[in-house]
């Protein structure tokens, strides 16, 4: 597992060199070595993701009675409304951005994509904990989907809702992206989830705090930086407050 990107690493060194002369940069073995070089990007980034390890999971009976809702609770986008009424017949998930296939994904096809059900404990810095059971698609299976670009740093994710008079919005680096127990969840605890927990899609990311978990998610971006984002913070609560851009737990 781990060699498999050294060696695509190497190669992307060596294609790095060859940047510097014109010539040889054309050549279709040199493209064959940058391909290799975005594929290395890839595989560096799973491999480290499965090695720093997963978040606890819970067993079914050991799941809240209820999962509360917090920050927004409700949207107020008349859109949103009327899609929410109708089980979201034309909401998309756009994925945007650094990737050479953009997306717009239904929410029929978020959940014919396989899936990962996980049942882990949410903790919101205010001082509060739930666990529940959360099932959807793995954040990998769409950014392998779209192509991300190798330039692409990080992952923001684009809210449908407003809290005090701003777009909430959030951000993480590849690791976490590529992280097997990141998901953009459908359900919770076997129903779709409810307004108040994010209908129709929103994170997990489950080694970080509560208000890394974006509701109400629009839109995937892939991006270099987020410095021109929001307030630069890398997310709403990172603005507001300056909470800690990572969040682990
Ligand atoms: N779009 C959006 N996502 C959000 C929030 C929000 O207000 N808007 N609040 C965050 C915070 S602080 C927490 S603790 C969790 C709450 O998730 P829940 O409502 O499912 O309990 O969502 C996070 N994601
Ligand atoms: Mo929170």
């Amino acid at each position: 597992m781990v060699d498999l990107p050294r060696r695509s690493l190497i190669a992307g060194i060596a294609a790095l060199g060859a940047t510097a002369c014109s010539k040889i940069n054309e050549s279709p073995a040199t493209k064959g070595l940058f391909k290799a070089a975005e594929d290395g990007h890839r595989a560096l980034h799973r491999a480290l993701a499965s090695k720093q390890g997963m978040a606890k999971e819970f067993r079914p009976d050991q799941r809240s009675p209820t999962f509360r809702g917090n920050g927004s609770v409700t949207v107020a986008d008349p859109f949103y409304q009327q899609q929410l009424a109708s089980g979201f017949p034309d909401w998309r998930l756009a994925v945007t951005g650094l990737v050479e296939q953009p997306l717009a994904l239904s929410l029929a096809e978020v959940k014919a994509l396989p899936q990962r059900t996980q049942i882990t404990r949410h903790d919101c810095v205010e001082g509060w904990s739930a666990i529940g059971e959360w099932q959807g698609p793995q954040l990998a299976h769409l950014l392998d989907a779209a192509k991300v670009k190798k330039e692409a740093k990080f992952i923001v994710f684009r809210c449908a809702d407003t809290l005090y008079g701003r777009d909430y919005y959030e951000s993480i680096d590849m690791v976490d992206a590529y992280h097997p127990q990141t998901i953009i969840a459908h359900s919770l605890n076997g129903e779709p989830l409810p307004e108040k927990n994010g209908a129709p899609l929103r994170m997990r990311i489950e080694r970080q705090l509560g208000y890394k978990q974006a509701k109400y998610v629009k839109a995937i971006e892939a991006v270099e930086s987020f410095d021109k984002i929001g307030q630069g913070g890398g997310g709403f609560w990172e603005d507001v407050a300056g909470y800690q851009w990572y969040a682990g737990v």
